[in-house]
C-alpha cells in the first residue's frame, strides 16, 4: 500500500515535472526577441548604451523580452542595418543621418559640416518638430522608427602622420577614410582631402599600413576603437556634431502591444541618456589623454573651414533637397 502510493506520487510529480519541462521552450518562444546589430566597439559608449536598454527591459517587463546585442558589426555590416530591419531580419540598431537621407533625402542636410552647433543643440533639435516632422518620414519610407537620439561626438580629423593643418587647403591629397556612403565621401571632400570609402571595422588596420593617411571620427571612438595606437595627430577641425538614431523595426515595434512600446520607448530613451552623459564627459577628457599618448593635438582655422564646407554644401545639390526653411529653423533652434 505505502509502495503503490509512493509510485503514484512519484508518476505524479515525474508527469508534473515532464509537463513543466515540455511547457519550458514553449515559455522561452513566448519571449519576444530584439536582436540589435552596430559597428560599435565593446568599449563605446555607444555599445555599452545598449546594456542599459537591455537592462532596463528586464527590470520594466521581466521576462518579456529576449535582447541580444551583437557589437563590432557581427551580425550585419556597417550600413546594411536599415534594410535588414525593414525586411524584419533586424529588430533594433543605431542608424546615422547619412543611411537616412538614403531614403529621405532632406536629412543629407545632417550630414554637412558645421550644421548642427553643439550637442545641447542635437537634442533639441530631434526631440522638438523637426525631430517629429522628420521622424514621421523616416517611419513610412524606411519602416524603422526612430526612438532616441544619441551623441555620437563631435567629429575631428584624426591623421597618421603629422601635417600643418589649418585650412581645407593643407588636406590636399590627403586619403582620408570616411564611411562608406555618397554622404560621408562628400563631407571628406568638402574637407579639402581626397574621401576613401572603408567600414569602420577595417579602420585601425587602415591606418596601420598606411593604405589610408588618415580618417575622422569622434574623441570617444578614436579612444575606444584605439586609432590612437596608430596615428600621431589629431586635428580638432570639429566638423560635424553627429548623431546616432535608435530605431526599431516598424514590423517588431507594431507587433508589440502599447504597454511594450512604450517599455521599449522608455528603455531606448534611457540608453541614450547613458550615452550622451557619458560620452559628453569623456570627450572633453581626451585632449589630455591623447596627448600623454604621444599624439599631437593642434587646432586648425576652425573659421576658415566652416566656411569652406558651408559654400561647398550651398553650392551642391544637396542643398537642393532641404527644404525651404529648414536650415533657418534648426539655426533658430537654441
Ligand atoms: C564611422 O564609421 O566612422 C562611424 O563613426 C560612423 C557612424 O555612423 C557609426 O556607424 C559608427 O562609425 C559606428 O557605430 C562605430 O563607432
Amino acid at each position: 500500500m505505502i509502495r503503490k502510493l509512493f509510485t503514484r506520487r512519484f508518476t505524479l510529480l515525474g508527469g508534473a515535472a515532464l509537463l513543466m519541462a515540455l511547457a519550458a521552450p514553449s515559455f522561452a518562444n513566448a519571449k519576444t526577441l530584439l536582436r540589435i546589430s552596430t559597428p560599435a566597439v565593446p568599449d563605446d559608449w555607444h555599445a555599452k548604451m545598449w546594456t542599459v536598454f537591455k537592462e532596463s527591459l528586464d527590470k520594466s517587463a521581466p521576462g518579456e523580452f529576449d535582447v541580444q546585442i551583437n557589437l563590432n558589426a557581427a551580425l550585419f555590416k556597417q550600413g546594411a542595418e536599415p534594410a535588414a530591419m525593414a525586411r524584419g531580419n533586424l529588430e533594433l540598431s543605431t542608424v546615422s543621418a547619412a543611411d537616412i537621407a538614403k531614403q529621405v533625402p532632406e536629412f543629407s542636410i545632417f550630414t554637412a559640416g558645421y550644421v548642427v552647433r553643439d550637442p545641447a543643440q542635437q537634442q533639441k533639435i530631434f526631440n522638438g518638430p523637426i525631430g517629429a516632422e522628420l521622424f514621421k518620414t523616416v517611419s513610412s519610407k524606411m519602416d524603422i522608427t526612430p526612438l532616441a537620439t544619441a551623441y555620437l561626438g563631435t567629429r575631428q580629423l584624426n591623421l597618421r602622420e603629422v601635417r600643418n593643418v589649418k585650412t581645407p587647403a593643407d588636406l590636399k591629397g590627403v586619403k582620408l577614410r570616411m564611411p562608406g556612403s555618397k554622404d560621408w565621401l562628400f563631407l571628406g571632400e568638402s574637407l579639402g582631402a581626397t574621401a576613401t570609402p572603408l567600414a569602420f571595422g577595417e579602420v585601425y588596420l587602415g591606418l596601420k599600413t598606411g593604405t589610408i593617411d588618415g580618417q575622422d571620427n569622434p574623441l570617444p571612438s578614436v579612444r575606444a576603437a584605439k586609432f590612437y595606437e596608430v596615428t600621431k595627430q589629431i586635428v580638432l577641425t570639429s566638423h560635424l556634431v553627429d548623431g546616432l538614431f535608435i530605431a526599431i523595426s516598424n514590423k517588431s515595434f507594431n507587433a508589440l502591444n502599447p504597454a511594450q512600446q512604450q517599455k521599449v520607448i522608455t528603455a531606448a530613451q534611457a540608453a541614450a541618456t547613458f550615452n550622451n552623459e557619458n560620452r559628453l564627459k569623456e570627450e572633453a577628457q581626451l585632449v589630455e589623454f591623447f596627448k600623454k599618448q604621444g599624439l599631437q593635438v593642434t587646432t586648425p582655422d576652425v573659421t576658415a573651414f566652416h566656411k569652406s564646407v558651408q559654400a561647398t554644401y550651398l553650392n551642391s545639390d544637396y542643398a537642393k533637397v532641404w527644404p525651404k526653411g529648414l536650415l533657418d529653423r534648426i539655426n533658430a533652434t537654441k
